[in-house]
């Protein structure tokens, strides 16, 4: 079991997109263990995306996230941080395979909707900017578990 940052970007929330791509996840099978409404304050946003500082298009990136409110969810299940990726579809949606949201709903890299973390380690530090531990909810203390029972 793995668990992994979703954002849902400012023009998932403007388009009125945010259902239909949490949706997409539920479908697939992830458990939610956490989720929140939140407006990525530009601290933050440097810290998510500390790997791409100095790049091009970096400031367009944090002005972009910090530019009205976001979905923030940790999603969790079976290989969940490369099954969320698949279900995404590549950064740009140019390139995107029909079927994954960003080839379903996106056509500029500037605009994709979706995060969803990248590896591991991005996963455990993506997770822990956004949620305190104990907001995450611990699904093997359900008793009446409806899925990944067993
Ligand atoms: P991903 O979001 O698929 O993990 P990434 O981590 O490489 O992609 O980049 C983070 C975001 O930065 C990406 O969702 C959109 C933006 N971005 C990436 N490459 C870009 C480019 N060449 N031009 C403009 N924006 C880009
Ligand atoms: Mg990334």
């Amino acid at each position: 079991m793995e668990r992994t940052l979703i954002i849902l970007k400012p023009d998932a929330v403007q388009r009125g997109l945010c259902g239909t791509i949490l949706s997409r996840f539920e479908q697939r099978g992830f458990r939610i263990a956490g989720m929140k409404w939140l407006k990525v304050q530009e601290v933050l946003a440097h810290e998510h995306y500390a790997e791409h500082k100095g790049k091009p298009f970096f400031k367009e990136l944090v002005a972009y996230i910090t530019s009205a409110p976001v979905i923030v969810m940790a999603l969790e299940g079976p290989s969940a941080i490369a099954a969320a990726r698949a279900t995404i579809g590549t950064t740009n949606p140019r390139d995107a395979s029909p079927g994954s949201i960003r080839g379903d709903f996106a056509l500029e890299v500037g605009r994709n909707l979706v995060h969803a973390s990248d590896s591991l380690a991005s996963a455990e530090r993506e997770l822990r900017l956004f949620f305190a531990k104990e907001d995450l909810f611990d699904w093997d203390r359900v008793t009446d578990p409806w899925v990944f029972s067993g």
